[in-house]
């Protein structure tokens, strides 16, 4: 305990370093206790950060106020229409009321998301062929402080005065002086700090932002950009440190740590109901610490991203020693980084917001309806599925498989198993994985693949999706098996009513952005996509007892018969024209729908942590 003594006592406290010092030390204690190290150990601490605030007491008059965090007004509604396949014939069944959007507001150094988003990936084919027609938005200003979150975001209160150092209080083996923290932002190199188009979705999105590092390795600068950058929309900083803040003053208590801890995980709890960004800023050095954070993610529908500083000196315990800025020495450093794990990940890929995957799963299902009428395709499904009725096709189809219970859609980019697939580790490692992170992309997709298993949304990537695409295009499916469906009533358990695989999304801060764009008739059309990056697909639903991986082994399927069916005469391929479109059969119960209009939809490049 002797460093945080001589922390207190011998280094004196300057307005400079400001609060940083405070949160990131603490982090440093609650991470150590909850490390499991000796609660002696602990409890010296405890003892050590009393002292602390007794002189912050003493130092209060010196106290700044505490920034304040911003929250939103009543969302206001969004009359976005919401597009159904071309003069379709909707069923009764479809005629719900179109979602609303809540627009939060935009930056004003942004854009709006409807200029900027497909505009940021005009290299890709989609964008170049279709022209993006601008869309109306409607932007809400959101107050700039937060009645309800006062500990959000309080860092300032505890600061260090100007006091002369001891000699003998300062080791001579440790130097001084600190870097300069505007250094660690030379390496903030991050869509969500420098992509305007990225920036922008993140305003218009739900995104949990997990924060994992070890102390000085520059985890709260970033806290502290985000909530610059984010400024103008509703964000929530959750932090265990938090709970030891009363009236502007530290008071740690070392027996307090679960409560802190649960303390943090209900305000963002709290906060998952309607915020637009959450950041949990605990050094999460095991991954265990993440979990429930992650588990609300998929819960409340945020997309995670999980930002761990990439600066140099991030594994360095010698330079962390330096550089953090509440003198934690390099020997605890060092155990920390030993017990570091790194972050797992069963799956990257592209991952809608709530209204978007709300949406597309909408319009998915208007395609289905008119998929219904007609007469073949219905007696195809009705006979290998043993439903009764084609209605039954709608009971059939869900989206439980998942273990998240199905929240927002995504296509999976690479699929690594928590690192056990073959390549995942190359493909984790990769500059351009790791620049894409949490970046915001624009999927296009092309049409629809229906089959007795699956439902799947298909998609064209562009070239630079195609740089993150990891997963294997031809793979060998393995045998097709027909869900077994006993009878239309005992399907009817699987979902009790026709919305089975929709979304029941009563409000929400994000905003749509879906389009449909026009493109002009092309000579792939029956064969639109091949080679690298043919199976990239939205898994939207699955039969009962079918895992979601097999929407692209039907993919591939689909895509196989596409190349076969090249060398044939035109009319070998079973067609039907649909309002809006064409559907084909191929066989074996494999139908695909070629819409006219691509739909356009924001994503963002993330992950899906474990
Ligand atoms: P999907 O992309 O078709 O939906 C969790 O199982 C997620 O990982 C699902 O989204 C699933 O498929 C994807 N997935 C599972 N196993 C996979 C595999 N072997 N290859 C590619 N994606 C896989």
């Amino acid at each position: 305990m002797s460093w945080l003594w001589q922390w207190c006592c011998g280094r004196g406290w300057s307005k400079q370093e400001d609060e940083e010092e405070v949160i990131s030390s603490t982090a440093s204690f609650t991470s150590t206790v909850a490390d499991g190290e000796s609660s002696e150990s602990s409890e010296d601490m405890g003892k050590a950060v009393s002292k602390v605030s007794r002189f912050f007491a003493s130092k209060k008059s010196e106290d700044h106020a505490a920034p304040t965090s911003s929250t939103a007004p009543t969302p206001t509604p969004d009359p976005a229409a919401v597009l159904t396949p071309a003069s379709a014939p909707v069923p009764s069944a479809v005629l719900a009321p179109a979602p609303t959007s809540i627009v939060p507001a935009v930056s004003p150094r942004v854009p709006s998301l409807h200029s900027e988003v497909p505009a940021s990936d005009s290299s890709q084919p989609g964008a170049s062929r279709c022209g993006v027609p601008p869309q109306p938005s409607t932007t809400t200003p959101y107050p700039a402080s937060s009645p309800y979150y006062p500990l959000a975001t309080p860092r300032s209160p505890l600061r260090r005065s100007p006091r002369p150092a001891s000699p003998s209080d300062i080791s001579p083996a440790r130097p001084a002086p600190k870097r300069l923290r505007g250094e660690t932002a030379r390496y903030l190199d991050y869509p969500i700090f420098n992509h305007d188009a990225t920036i922008s979705y993140v305003q218009s999105s739900k995104v949990i932002f997990i924060m994992k590092g070890v102390p000085g390795s520059g985890k709260t600068y970033m806290v502290q950009k985000i909530q610059e950058i984010y400024q103008s929309v509703p964000v929530v900083v959750c932090s265990a440190d938090h709970y030891f803040m009363q009236d502007g003053e530290y008071q740690f208590e070392p027996e307090k740590l679960k409560e802190a801890h649960e303390f943090c995980q209900q305000q963002a709890r709290d906060a998952a109901e309607n915020k637009n960004i959450i950041v949990i800023d605990n050094t999460n050095v095991r991954n265990w610490e993440m979990k429930f954070y992650l588990q609300l993610a998929k819960e409340f529908h945020y997309i995670p991203l999980v930002l761990e500083p990439q600066t140099p000196w991030a594994r360095d315990p010698r330079e962390l020693a330096v550089r953090n800025q509440h003198d934690v020495p390099e020997d605890i450093l060092r155990k920390k980084l030993k017990s570091y794990q790194p972050v797992q990940i069963m799956y990257y890929g592209w991952f809608l917001n709530e209204m978007d995957s709300e949406n597309v799963l909408m319009k998915a299902k208007n395609w289905l309806y008119e998929a219904m009428n007609v007469d073949q395709f219905a007696k195809d499904l009705i006979y290998r599925l043993n439903l009764s009725s084609p209605q039954d096709l709608f009971r059939i189809y869900s989206r439980d498989t998942y273990r998240d219970g199905g929240s927002i859609l995504h296509c999976t980019a690479k699929f690594t198993g928590r690192g056990k697939v073959m390549g995942a580790a190359e493909y984790m490692d990769s500059a351009v994985v790791k620049s894409a992170m949490g970046k915001c992309f624009t999927l296009n997709i092309i049409g629809f693949i229906i089959t007795p298993r699956t439902f799947g949304a298909r998609l064209r990537l562009t070239t630079s999706q195609l740089e993150l695409w990891g997963n294997d295009d031809n793979e060998k499916p393995p045998p097709v098996h027909q869900p077994t469906i006993v009878n239309s009533v005992d399907s009817t358990s699987h979902n009790t009513d026709d919305s089975a695989f929709g979304m029941q999304i009563p409000q929400s801060p994000c905003k749509l952005t879906t389009l449909e764009v026009s493109c002009e008739e092309s000579s792939d059309r029956f064969h639109p996509t091949s080679g690298k990056g043919s199976r990239a697909h939205i898994t939207l639903a699955c039969a009962p007892g079918v895992k979601p991986v097999t929407t692209g082994f039907d993919t591939i399927r689909v895509v196989q018969r596409e190349q076969e069916a090249l060398m044939m005469p035109d009319d070998a391929v079973e067609t039907y024209q649909l309002p809006g479109g064409v559907m084909r059969s191929y066989g074996e119960g494999l139908w695909t729908i070629y819409p006219d209009r691509v739909l356009q939809v924001s994503s963002m490049f993330s992950a899906f942590y474990v």
